[in-house]
């Protein structure tokens, strides 16, 4: 036994779970086999009279099975046969003659959950760490160790479909409310709570657990109709979210519906066979790299492995510009690295307004009971704000969050550098023009960085970090870490002309551009392509962006690249009009009290195109994904991003490049570098230069390669 540690104290076994040289409890096969051996001996042990499992680990209980295990499955019957022995594993716990009392400290996910739901009671720590729930769908996956039957059973079908459909996980005082746990307390004491409660289930027997879910409960979830209405409903929601892409949450209604309609053992049956099926689909298998590349971003300080530097520890930041960005991103820094953050703007009445955003963004959290008053009101008081740079000597980070101009940011540079300390750091949220141009000139460049968010700050995942040739480790380790502590996931690119995210989606706004000069219809476009995956189309992203914001990126790009990267002259003529996008609710669509309310028909007058009838969506989507697919495969060629993985993570949590797909570089890979070319050449008959294959993907057509090594 090396994971498992088993002290017996009148008649209660504590089982402590801490599996070796592993930073996670997760059930890998060998952890499963030593559980299997030690619950007979358990059984056997007429000393033992209940059972309390504990983990050894500092902040997870189980982190679900052993994702790399998925990765070594190659036939859908190997893995409903791995899906069949988690299963019998939870029977066999759920049989056990004797109770068995779950001690939960963080994280309790995937099988980890499973497995807590098979005990007999649940006691959980109040901890933020702790979050219990069921993220396979994430993954691509359905939960295959009993999760789709056992959940339901224990608090209700909506309730559970609630976590099952969208992978989510809770903490522990939401668990308790839904019956997940049974009891939540300081984790100082978790272990002497579960200890009395496997005494008095030893005692009395297994807790009769009586659940009021009131009538709405009792009717959608107690009766057979209410469940047609409940499965219904999540169907036609699915299918509206996933867009049909990702069969696993669908598979994961199924096989609910067919425990609860139907039982235990149909519903077992019914999972294993999806679970199977799931697991060696592509879409699978792209998700579960996601995660892999995901979890080593956590670790990756963004410079060459080996480098030896002391990071700066950033307590304090001071923003420079309290407009949109500037705004968000002293918020999010506030709510998630919990650092003091002033704000600074020119007039006070705009540094009002920014504290006002910032503050915004706690007390949503608030109102949603995602964040405790006490530590509401202690994380407000870090914010602050000035129409000088007073206080700026005490940052350790400053980020400048001002209009898109190089004068404008290089004033601010070598305003902030005459305030902060030396060793402190100037950090650009620019998101298209080189880190050199605005450090050219600079009295310290080395601690001159590119910190890239993308709007909204508070939302969306990725960080874009991007150091000049002048910047030293330091100072890239430093904005790297104090990324990943705002939340982010970080990659760190090279200081080329709209970096890597606003480097691959120029071509394709341009090109959303150009057809409807073509006269194909604004909603033709938008639809194929949210279609295709993307959370939302190039021209509905324009408009979100801001078309001057757009243009003025374009700009950039097209003096960097030339005619390749053109900006259509149709933005241009927007602007003209005065049709800014939703910021001034006039854009290619119509707004009506910040909503949209459709394509503003009179565009196409003002751009003098008549819509055309019958535009082949094929056209659309051939055209705005190889251009995109192009670009990356030349940004990627040019050293833009440091791995495959990096151009992919960014571009998946960056502008929501379809994860099913994994990533453009991924998805070049999947239908092969030749097969791109040959498409791409098409195109460039017939709609020109544009369209060039890039002579990375020319030459790694011509050896038969791909960006990926797996
Ligand atoms: N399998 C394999 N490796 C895992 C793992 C897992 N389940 N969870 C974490 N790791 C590795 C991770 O790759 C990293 O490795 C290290 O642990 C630390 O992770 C039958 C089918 C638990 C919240 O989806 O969400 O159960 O880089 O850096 O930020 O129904 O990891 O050090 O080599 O992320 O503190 C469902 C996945 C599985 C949870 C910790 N479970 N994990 O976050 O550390 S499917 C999940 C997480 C399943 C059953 C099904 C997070 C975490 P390395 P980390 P962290």
């Amino acid at each position: 036994m090396t994971a498992f540690t088993t002290t017996v104290d009148s008649g209660l076994a504590l089982v402590t779970l801490d599996l070796p040289g592993e930073p996670v409890n997760k059930l890998t096969s060998g952890l499963i086999d030593e559980w299997e051996t030690l619950i007979e001996r358990l059984r056997g042990d007429s000393a033992v009279r209940a059972v309390v499992l504990v983990s050894g680990k500092p902040d997870s209980f189980i982190a679900g099975a052993d994702i790399e295990e998925f990765t070594r499955l190659t036939t859908a019957a190997e893995a409903e046969a791995l899906s069949r022995r988690g299963q019998d594993l939870m029977d066999r716990v759920e049989q056990f003659p004797k109770p068995i009392v779950a001690a939960i400290h963080g994280a309790c996910l995937g099988g980890g959950c499973e497995l807590a739901l098979a005990c007999h009671w649940r006691v959980a720590t109040d901890s933020p760490k702790t979050q219990i729930g069921l993220p396979e769908v994430q993954l691509g996956l359905l939960p295959g160790a009993g999760g789709c039957v056992r959940l339901p059973r224990l608090i209700g079908a909506r309730a559970a479909l609630d976590i099952i459909l969208a992978g989510k996980t809770e903490r522990a005082q939401k668990a308790l409310k839904l019956g997940l746990v049974d009891e939540v307390v300081p984790q100082s004491i978790l272990r002497q709570v579960a200890l009395a409660a496997a005494d008095r289930l030893a005692r009395e027997g297994t807790a009769r657990r009586h659940r009021s879910r009131g009538a709405a409960g009792a009717l959608l979830d107690g009766t057979p109709v209410g469940r047609r209405i409940v499965y219904r409903m999540a169907q036609k929601q699915l299918l509206k979210k996933t867009g049909g892409h990702y069969p696993a949450p669908l598979a994961a209604l199924e096989a609910v519906r067919i425990g609860l309609e139907h039982g235990p053992a149909e519903g077992f049956r019914a999972e294993r066979e999806r679970f199977g099926a799931l697991a060696v689909t592509p879409v699978s298998r792209n998700l579960v790299r996601i995660f892999f590349a995901t979890t080593a971003l956590k670790k990756d300080d963004g410079v060459p492995p080996g480098t030896e530097v002391e990071p700066l520890a950033i307590g304090r930041v001071g923003i420079v510009g309290s407009g949109f960005m500037g705004a968000a991103i002293a918020g999010t820094a506030v709510l998630n690295a919990e650092v003091e953050a002033r704000l600074k703007d020119a007039e006070l009445p705009r540094v009002g307004k920014g504290l006002k955003a910032a503050l915004g963004i706690l007390d949503e959290r608030l109102k949603r009971r995602r964040l405790p008053a006490p530590r509401h009101r202690r994380l407000a008081a870090l914010l602050s704000g000035t129409a000088d740079y007073s206080g700026f000597t005490r940052a350790d980070l400053v980020i400048e969050a001002v209009f898109e101009d190089l004068d404008v940011k290089r004033r601010v540079l070598a305003e902030v550098e005459r305030e902060i300390r030396p060793e402190a750091i100037f950090a650009t949220n620019t998101s298209t023009i080189p880190i050199r141009d605005i450090a050219a000139g600079a009295a310290r460049p080395e601690r001159v960085i590119g910190m890239h968010f993308f709007s909204p700050v508070e939302r969306m995942p990725l960080l874009e970090i991007i150091p000049s040739d002048a910047t030293d480790a330091r100072t890239v380790v430093s904005a790297v870490r104090f990324g990943r502590a705002m939340g982010k996931t970080v990659i760190v690119v090279r200081d080329h002309p709209g970096f890597w995210v606003n480097r691959i989606l120029s071509p394709y706004l341009n090109e959303a551009g150009v057809m409807i000069e073509e006269g194909v219809p604004v909603d033709l476009i938008d639809r194929t392509m949210t279609r295709w995956g993307f959370p939302v189309g190039p021209v509905a992203l324009m408009d979100e962006v801001g078309l001057d914001v757009a243009q003025k990126a374009s700009k950039v790009m097209h003096a960097a690249f030339g005619e390749r990267l053109a900006p259509p002259a149709a933005i241009g003529r927007m602007i003209e009009d005065g049709r800014l996008g939703r910021k001034n609710a006039r854009g290619f669509y119509a707004y009506h009290e910040g909503h949209k309310t459709g394509v503003d028909e009179r565009v196409y007058r003002i751009l003098g195109v008549k819509p055309l009838e019958g535009f082949a969506a094929e056209d659309v989507e051939r055209r705005l994904v190889y251009l995109m697919l192009n670009e990356a495969a030349m940004a990627c060629g040019e050293g833009v991003v440091r791995s495959a993985r990096d151009g992919d993570v960014g571009a998946i949590f960056g502008i929501g490049f379809p994860p099913f797909r994994g990533g453009p570089l991924r998805l070049i890979d999947e239908l092969t570098a030749g097969s791109v070319v040959e498409t791409l050449t098409r195109l460039q008959e017939a709609h020109g230069a544009r369209f060039a294959p890039a002579p990375a993907l020319e030459a790694m057509a011509s050896r038969g390669g791909r960006f990926h090594p797996d």
